[in-house]
């Protein structure tokens, strides 16, 4: 028996950034099945089996006791401290005076709220939503956060050559254009379905597998450019060009060279779509600096042999070309450049706005890239305003806090970090997102408090002062709703609130009574009321249109709804490409801007007026000869539930698995299947090692997302014992146009671990103690 939507009796229905699914709860265990719609579920769904239950949750509201001791103040003592567990009314007049103490002495700008993070599926209990309307109702606002982790560097310069990061991103190219009309798809970075298995807010059907095989099947290649083999599925019958991380821009440089010198490049879509040309091709055939970017130019800085790049190079002239950037790629120093110079091979190649061509930057870097609009309106919350007007980059985070008052660069502007005494989290865990983590324990111990709520002891929770526990998406009940996904779905509650777990919601409404905004915060609605409230803005686009508009009691009770969908139009690059003067772009020319003069006029030496090569400072060398990729987990999405069945069973002897190569490991003494020390100057974790020839020599790979487990706690730069590159990486910039993150890559030397293992602790809990 099922419900008529494939949702078997006794289960229901609920969603996640992995997929939507179904749920059967069952002493402490959750059963899931995949949406039935769904022709690839995620095997990410497998991590929620185990999860309700388990030690790592939080139980109860939590002090550390050093802040309960001797109140709010500088610490370095942060992350060493046991906790008291408080009952919810001792925890909220606490932090209820202590939000007051900040409010009144150093007003709302000296409130860190940003919140960064990717927090649960669901339209209402959306995490960041629910602390920026409480931070601008309760205190009036906060300093924010700009940009992501996922894009830093591509958002800010897409503007400046694209005009729309938006319409780039989330309405351009879609997979069913690739199965039918790509001939040749250049992926750097590639298409990993590990990435594309998430989708902010929900996803009903994963179709990137079944797309590329669609387009195999017809003839299209693939063309994977990077130094992980994996990175494109099997479907895809990729051709691998292995190249040195980071020297991509150095590869598409020399096809650009190769293009021209054989006469191939688009010279009508160069002179009508595009500005700066004649500029740009001084510097690629060696006019403006002396140095011609030829195949054996890009062959000594990539790797890649020259015969290879002049023969890829004819393999693109002529052919419906899709060139597509993973977000990896911008993840690093100067990660601005490879999304600009693929831009411009791009405009070379003259396949911008026709189906299947052009320029699919992030294609496959998320779920809902690649995709067609929804046509009505989200469930969305109202945050309310925010009287404060500072805000950082956000990865841009330690350096706020380490140097406040000091001036930095972002986008053409110089700016000052403010001074924060507060710092305030929902749904992120910058103990897994941020770089160089010894140096985010230093800029910790800098601010007055901390609060975070987390529904599980991850280390950012293990960090703060006031840690309350949250509920799992699972035991609530919510709407799940994503931009490009066809179906809205009712999340119902699967089991009851583990301990004494509360709604982000509930806990700020308790807060906004402490602060006397509690009208103004929940507006007099209950989680139902404020779900119907959502629901209305979908429904009155609906009716709109003149499309059956359920009601809310309607929808709950049909449990999804198909929401219509825009065309597949090739959005503002296929309407530019048909009318550039009716249909300019956002850019100050109006064309592709292949020497922008905004950027040239901001003066940055690390990110000039046009694409350029720009060697990476962090280059290998005798104390850190190998390059580490830390990239995207395929087991969970980022940190999130590392405790989780499936995320466990991926692990060897409890760590997380590198890869490296024979010819790295060999010399090394390493062996598959050892435990190894990854180092270099900043830190040191373990890890598993897989001995594999689908990674480049020179490089070792080893995914984010382990729980930072350092060995000892009360040690600067302790070893993590479980796996969490982000010791290793580099807190620095991109550039100074977009201050992105540059986690993915980094220098580091390896060796085998023969000591005793240290036990993994990062799932259980801190020392707690229960006050009275
Ligand atoms: P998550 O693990 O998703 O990581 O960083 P992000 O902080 O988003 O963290 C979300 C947290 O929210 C989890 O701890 C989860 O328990 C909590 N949470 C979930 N739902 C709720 C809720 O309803 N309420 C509350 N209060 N909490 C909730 C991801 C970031 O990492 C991103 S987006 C990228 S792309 C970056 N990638 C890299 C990289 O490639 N390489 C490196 N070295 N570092 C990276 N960091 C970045």
């Amino acid at each position: 028996m099922d419900d008529g939507h494939g949702v078997a009796e006794g289960f229901r229905r609920h969603s996640s950034h992995w997929g939507h699914f179904s749920a059967k709860a069952e002493g402490g265990r959750l059963e899931t099945r995949p949406y039935p719609g769904d022709p690839d579920p995620s095997p990410i769904l497998g991590n929620f089996d185990n999860v309700l239950r388990h030690p790592a949750r939080i139980a109860r509201p939590a002090i550390r006791a050093g802040w309960l001791e001797r109140g709010p103040g500088p610490d370095a003592r942060r992350g060493q401290e046991p906790f008291v567990e408080v009952s919810w009314e001792q925890a909220f007049d606490l932090l209820g005076a202590e939000l007051g103490r900040i409010r009144g002495d150093h007003g709302p700008g000296a409130v860190f709220g940003g919140s960064y993070g990717w927090a649960s599926a669901g339209r209402f209990h959306h995490a960041q939503s629910q602390i920026h309307r409480f931070l601008n109702t309760a205190l009036g606002g906060y300093v924010r956060s700009v940009n992501s982790y996922s894009s830093g560097a591509a958002s800010v310069i897409i503007p400046h050559v694209l005009g729309d990061y938006g319409g780039l991103t989330m309405h351009n190219v879609t997979w069913d254009q690739v199965a039918e009309h790509s001939e040749v798809v250049l992926a750097f970075g590639g298409l990993a379905l590990k990435n594309s298995a998430v989708a902010g807010g929900g996803i009903s059907a994963h179709v990137e597998r079944g797309a590329m095989a669609r387009a195999r099947a017809r003839g299209c290649r693939f063309l994977l450019v990077g130094p992980l083999k994996p990175d494109m599925p099997a479907e895809a019958g990729a051709e691998w060009i292995s190249l040195t991380p980071g020297t991509d821009t150095a590869l598409m440089l020399a096809l650009v060279h190769c293009l021209v010198t054989a006469g191939l490049h688009d010279r009508d879509f160069l002179a009508r779509y595009c500005t700066g040309w004649e500029a740009f091709q001084a510097y690629v055939m060696g006019g403006s600096d002396g140095t011609a970017k030829t195949a054996e130019w890009a062959a000594s800085i990539t790797g890649v042999p020259a015969a290879r790049i002049r023969a890829l190079a004819q393999t693109l002239a002529g052919r419906r070309v899709l060139v597509t950037v993973a977000h990896s790629l911008q993840r690093a120093e100067h990660g601005e450049q490879p999304v600009w110079m693929a831009a411009v091979l791009a405009a070379v190649l003259g396949q911008y706005g026709l189906p299947g061509g052009g320029y699919g930057y992030a294609m496959g870097a998320i779920g809902y890239y690649g995709r067609r609009n929804n046509a009505v309106p989200s469930p969305t919350l109202a945050q309310g305003t925010n009287g404060v007007a500072d805000f950082i980059p956000v990865a841009r985070i330690a350096d706020m806090l380490l140097h406040p008052g000091e001036a930095y660069r972002y986008n053409g502007e110089t700016r000052l970090y403010p001074d924060i005494r507060l710092v305030y989290w929902a749904g992120g865990n910058p103990f897994h997102h941020h770089q160089d983590l010894n140096r985010l324990r230093r800029a910790f111990a800098r601010v007055d408090t901390i609060v975070v709520h987390e529904s599980a002891w991850t280390a950012t929770a293990r960090h703060a002062d006031v840690v309350l526990p949250a509920t799992l998406s699972l035991e609530r009940e919510d709407i799940a709703y994503s931009a490009n996904d066809p179906v809205m779905t009712v999340m119902e509650k699967l089991a009851e609130p583990f301990g004494e777990a509360l709604d982000d919601y509930a806990i700020f409404a308790g807060l906004a009574a402490r602060l006397g905004v509690e009208a103004a915060f929940t507006e007099g609605r209950n989680v139902r009321e404020w779900l119907a409230h959502l629901y209305g803005r979908t429904r009155q686009g609906l009716e709109t249109q003149g499309l059956p508009a359920p009601s809310f009691a309607e929808f709950w009770a049909m449990g999804e709804m198909a929401v219509p969908q825009k065309p597949d139009d090739g959005g503002f690059l296929a309407a530019f490409r048909a009318d550039p003067a009716a249909h300019p772009l956002m850019t100050p020319s109006g064309l592709i801007e292949i020497v922008s003069e905004t950027v040239a006029g901001f003066g940055e030496a690390d990110c000039p007026g046009h694409p350029t090569w720009l060697p990476p400072k962090d280059a290998p060398r005798a104390e850190a000869p190998l390059i580490l990729v830390a990239n995207q987990p395929a087991t969970r999405l980022h940190s999130q539930l590392d405790f989780g069945a499936h995320s466990q069973e991926a692990k060897r002897r409890g760590r997380e698995v590198a890869s490296m190569h024979p010819e790295d490991a060999a010399p090394r003494g390493i062996a598959d299947g050892d435990i190894i020390r990854l180092f270099n100057a900043r830190g040191a974790c373990l890890a598993s090692v897989r001995v594999t020839e689908d990674v480049r020599p020179g490089v070792v790979q080893l995914a984010t997302g382990a729980w930072y487990d350092p060995e000892d706690w009360k040690e600067d730069q302790s070893l993590c014992v479980h796996g969490n590159p982000n010791v290793l990486t580099r807190d620095i910039g991109t550039s100074n146009l977009a201050q992105g993150c540059t986690g993915q890559l980094t220098t580091i030397e390896v060796a085998r671990f023969d000591g005793n293992l240290p036990p993994i602790r990062a799932h259980a809990p801190p020392p707690l103690t229960r006050e009275g």
